[in-house]
């Protein structure tokens, strides 16, 4: 059985939005077309509260810059996706009907989850393994944004739980931040992972 996992196709991933993704919103029709496809379909939505850890503001510190965290390494991002604002929303245009599940993740002040499996601790599971597994999926595709945080994230930890693996990139946008998506695709080919246009 074979997954569509639609990563964070959210207000704030897109143009206007709080941490904008150039050309964001390009994904949605592709996603939107992909969504009849699948027999299993899950949309992740990145959702933090006001005092989430990986905000820059809530260190008094410029956005981008990286922190130490008990877990290892942390960008700071501007704040995004807060917990009930529209910013968090879905694109208004994404066939969210289309969905079985609704994932929410990032939920947890103190860590961030980029990947739609486990928490940046990389061992806080989200609970998507076993719901794929319950339904019999054994291979997904990933789409959405950004390429080169919260998909290439879901789709490393995917290949490492077993899973075949495919990232449909002509529905993906990064946001490039020091070279990040070069080295997330070489990342991704290197375990495995199929990048498809
Ligand atoms: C994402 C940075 C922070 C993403 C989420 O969806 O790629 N990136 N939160
Ligand atoms: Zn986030």
């Amino acid at each position: 059985m074979d997954a569509l996992i639609v990563i964070d196709v959210q207000n704030d991933f897109c143009p206007g939005g709080a941490l904008a993704v150039t050309d964001g919103d390009a994904v949605v029709p592709r996603v939107n077309a992909m969504l009849e496809e699948f027999p299993v379909r899950v949309l992740t939505q990145d959702w933090h509260p006001a005092n989430h850890l990986s905000f820059a503001e809530n260190h008094a510190m410029e956005p981008y810059g990286t922190i130490q965290m008990p877990y290892g390494p942390q960008v700071l991002w501007p704040a995004h996706c807060v917990q009930g604002t529209n910013g968090a929303a879905f694109h208004p245009g994404l066939a969210t009907d289309k969905a079985d599940l609704i994932l929410r993740k990032g939920f947890r002040a103190a860590i961030d989850s980029y990947s739609a499996f486990y928490e940046n601790d990389q061992k806080t599971s989200t609970g998507l393994e076993a719901y794929l597994r319950a339904r019999g999926v054994s291979s997904v595709t990933l789409v959405g944004l950004a390429t080169d945080f919260c998909v290439a994230w879901s789709a490393l930890d995917a290949v490492g739980l077993g899973f075949d693996v495919t990232v449909r990139m002509d529905a993906c946008r990064a946001i490039d931040l020091n070279g990040s998506l070069a080295a997330a695709c070489e990342k991704m080919r290197a375990a495995g992972v199929v990048l498809e246009d």
